[in-house]
């Protein structure tokens, strides 16, 4: 009987707060593929979009095919493309799609295991400061033609 009346009020309460009603933190991905590395290379680039349902932080991911995985930004200064690492991760606006992609961030896998070949899949699990952590499954391909740039 307690149970009956709590459950009636928690729907009440959904039904009166709306939008108001909190959202459990959780990010979405998308589309994350990966560099295929060139022969000999000791590391490689991957990419995803993450779409996060409050506002939350990009802050570390782990994968089997690499030893030190971080996460980099790029950017041009002065004509030079430049890459450094994010020790304090990436920011995700509260619904906002943010697109690691070549030339800006990335999710960059040093110390690969082996070479990341065409047609081969890496497991890349995601971790945030509020969201639980996801692992994707990114697809080894040649990036687009007009994404030439980068790494
Ligand atoms: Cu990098």
């Amino acid at each position: 009987m307690t149970r009956l009346i709590l459950v009636s009020a928690a729907l009440l309460g959904l039904a009166a707060c709306g939008r108001a009603e909190p959202v459990a933190p959780v990010v979405q991905a998308a589309d994350a593929w990966c560099r295929p590395s060139p022969n000999g290379a000791r590391v490689g680039a991957c990419y995803v979009t993450l779409t996060a349902s409050t506002d939350d932080r990009f802050t570390a991911f782990s994968t089997p095919a690499a030893g030190r995985p971080e996460i980099h930004t790029m950017s041009t200064e002065g004509g030079v493309m430049r890459m450094r690492a994010l020790p304090e991760g990436l920011a995700l606006p509260a619904g906002e799609a943010v697109a690691l992609r070549p030339g800006a961030e990335h999710l960059m896998l040093i110390d690969l295991a082996a070479p990341l070949t065409e047609g081969a899949t890496v497991p890349l699990t995601l971790s945030f400061e509020a969201a639980p952590a996801i692992t994707v499954q990114a697809a080894v391909r040649a990036p687009a033609p007009a994404h030439g740039a980068g790494h």
